[in-house]
């Protein structure tokens, strides 16, 4: 009889014998009952008059243990007080894993591994997964009936590097192809090789190309190679499908001899295949293992996933670190060797407190491959206030070309040394929803933009979003959202609220070079405060050079041309080319602004003329409607609807009395406002039917980006 079945033996009379106790602690249990009513000779009480019985007090069932002991059979190792020679049994452990699993042979098996440190070198040879045979640490010493890796840490370390086959270093465990979600490792603190002079990609876990195992609840620290050259990463992916849980993984190059090439959490190898999975882990605390360091590392990268397909990321938290190159808290590339994939990024949480040189929170390019990404409810908070800082990229995408999806996420920025964006799009092929999103950027010392798409020519969605960009370097201009070459059939703007800030010139909506069909509807927008020689504007339909920009459709916005010392605009559209022939604007409610007397236009009109403006509202401008197509037209156009009276809002500026400060505004209609605005507005349910909010509207409608 072998070990492997003696300890299944052991454990299967274990097991019995606690059934044996339970049944007679049962049967004492109802026999003591029992023998008050039948035994004794009294007769039995006349029953008591019922009475109502209080409410039982509810008893939870226990919450389950965060970190079970896994039935079936299993093999035991403690390094204190085991030893190879032994069997395995609970009293008897083996002193090294690597004996557990040449006892485990194929498996199936769990190795159960008391908490202690097991050192990993050339001698006994690093770990390398068996199918089936699975890896369980958190033991306390001498018992094997509870788990808890956090208070019984399991270290697996390597202590002189084991180099591995292939191009990459091997770290303390290997998972070779051929394994499936039938083999864990849980439970351990793995940490990678530090003496450094390793080969590149000093990992502490490395993946094989078509390997999958689950990896969960583990500590993981990356090996860290000679300073310069060598990338580290916590787990690598040669091109296999992990299952990544409720793991911490960090990243490691506390010093200058440490990896001071690319450090990441996970990161898998371009040109690979898979598909990874990470629920729940918590990447690149600021822990002692992995100090800031901005000085040293080249790029940091929580998540980068290079060429894996179908991705799911959902749940994680992510601290990035400061980098002198690029600092990324999910990456998403290429998969040219995986077409038609699908990612999923959803309610993760990236923070960073200090910069590096550039940042991306989010960071997706797929080349030319068919690919479609949805990311949702995420918080992003990157950049902070201090550190490097040349640009902040909240959520980029370039060069994606199926459909995306960026929904419900809260995006925040700091301060950079260069340009802001909370939202980037560029070269877009595929149809792009941006819907529901928060979008704060910080002060930026070159152009701040809250959302920018460049370059999508399918159908482009940008709705619901409450955007607010900060400041913008004094010589550059200042965005809230911006659209530029977009070129498919339908670029849709609806429900959003946005404030530019201060710049150069500030505008609150920027459609540039933008062909075909662009409605724009119910949008409340501040144009910002622009700068000492620039302007404000609240949407500018700049010059079409190219294409046809067919129709221009700007319905029931609230619109304020900003607070600009010098020029102030609430509406301003080139079209000396005549590449807008429809341009429609009706039922908004335009605010000129605070400029000067002379360059305060509620609308500003360079060519051809619209052809239809009815039932606006233009107040607060020194120029309601201003043609420049050579014949100026100063006056407000009569018989069209068109009125200029107060608008009386609920609260224009809000509690803080500033108009720029959007957040305490509120820009509905009161019961003071000019009855023409209240039910004066066009009947547009032919196009649509909802206002800002969503709400239904009804007839009569009302102007603005509110129902009243
Ligand atoms: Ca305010």
């Amino acid at each position: 009889m072998n070990g492997k079945r003696i300890q299944m033996l052991r454990r299967h009379l274990l097991f019995s014998g606690g059934l044996i106790l339970i049944v007679m602690l049962t049967l004492a249990a109802c026999g003591g009952k029992a023998s008050t009513s039948s035994i004794g000779s009294a007769p039995p009480a006349p029953a008591p008059t019922p009475t109502a019985a209080p409410e039982p007090t509810p008893t939870l069932p226990p919450p389950p243990a965060p970190y079970p002991v896994p039935a079936g059979a299993a093999l035991h190792v403690d390094a204190a007080t085991g030893a190879d020679t032994n069997t395995g049994g609970e009293a008897d452990p083996f002193a090294t894993i690597q004996a557990a699993m040449t006892s485990a042979g194929t498996g199936p098996m769990n190795i159960f591994v008391a908490a202690g440190t097991y050192t990993v070198n050339p001698t006994v040879g690093h770990i390398l997964l068996v199918e089936g045979v699975s890896l369980y640490g958190g033991f306390p010493a001498g018992d094997w009936t509870v788990r808890d890796p956090n208070v019984n840490v399991t270290t697996i370390q390597e202590t002189v590097m084991t180099p591995g086959t292939g191009a990459y270093y091997t770290g303390p465990i290997e998972s070779p192809a051929g394994i499936t979600n039938a083999t864990v490792v849980d439970g351990f603190n793995l940490l990678g090789f530090t003496g450094g002079a390793g080969t590149i990609y000093m990992s502490a876990f490395i993946v094989r190309t078509g390997s999958a195992p689950i990896i969960r609840n583990n500590t993981i620290t990356s090996g860290c190679g000679t300073s310069g050259t060598n990338g580290a990463r916590a787990i690598m992916n040669e091109g296999g499908s992990p299952f990544i849980e409720n793991n911490t993984l960090y990243t490691r190059n506390s010093t200058a001899a440490c990896s001071a090439g690319s450090v990441a959490g996970y990161m898998d190898e371009v040109g690979s295949t898979g598909s990874p999975t990470f629920i729940g882990n918590t990447i690149e605390p600021l822990g002692p293992n992995a100090p800031i360091n901005p000085t040293i590392s080249a790029e940091f990268f929580g998540i980068a996933v290079q060429a894996a397909a179908n991705t799911v990321i959902q749940g994680n938290t992510i601290f990035m670190r400061a980098a002198t190159s690029v600092t990324t808290g999910i990456r998403l590339r290429n998969g040219s060797s995986q077409p038609n994939r699908a990612d999923l990024v959803e309610n993760n949480t990236i923070t960073q407190a200090i910069r590096g040189t550039s940042q991306y929170g989010v960071d997706v390019n797929y080349g030319t491959t068919n690919a479609s990404a949805t990311l949702r409810g995420n918080t992003i908070d990157i950049g902070g206030t201090t550190g490097l800082g040349a640009f902040i990229r909240g959520i980029y995408f370039t060069s994606v070309n199926g459909a995306m999806v960026v929904d419900a996420n809260t995006l925040t920025t700091g301060v950079a040394n260069g340009n802001i964006f909370g939202v980037y799009f560029s070269v877009v092929t595929g149809a792009v929803s941006v819907t529901n999103n928060t979008v704060n950027t910080g002060t930026s010392a070159g152009l701040n933009n809250g959302i920018s798409v460049s370059g999508s020519t399918n159908t482009l969605a940008i709705t619901d979003n409450r955007v607010s960009a900060g400041p913008s370097s004094a010589t550059v201009n200042n965005q809230g959202i911006s659209v530029a070459a977009s070129t498919g059939s339908l670029t849709h703007l609806a429900r959003n609220i946005i404030s530019a800030s201060t710049g150069l010139s500030s505008i609150g909506l920027l459609v540039t070079s933008t062909t075909n069909t662009v409605s724009v509807e119910n949008n409340v927008i501040y144009g910002g405060d622009g700068g000492a020689s620039g302007s404000s504007t609240g949407i500018r339909v700049a010059e079409p050079t190219t294409g046809t920009l067919t129709t221009l459709s700007l319905y029931n916005n609230t619109i304020h041309g900003g607070g600009s010392p010098l020029t102030t605009i609430g509406l301003d559209i080139g079209n000396t080319n005549g590449f807008i022939t429809t341009l429609n604007a009706v039922n908004n409610i335009i605010t000129g602004g605070a400029g000067t007397a002379t360059t305060s236009y509620c609308i500003n009109l360079v060519g051809t003329g619209f052809t239809t403006v009815s039932t606006n509202n233009l107040t607060g401008c020194a120029t309601a409607a201003y043609f420049n197509n050579g014949a100026a037209d100063t006056t407000i156009m009569t018989g069209l609807g068109n009125i200029a009276v107060p608008n009386s809002f609920v609260s224009e500026a809000g509690a803080d009395g500033l108009i720029g400060t959007m957040a305490d505004n509120n820009w509905r209609l009161s019961a003071g406002s000019d009855a023409l605005l209240r039910t004066g507005g066009t009947d547009l349910s032919a196009t649509f039917t909802d206002d800002l909010t969503g709400a239904a509207r009804s007839a009569p409608w009302s102007m603005g980006a509110y129902e009243f």
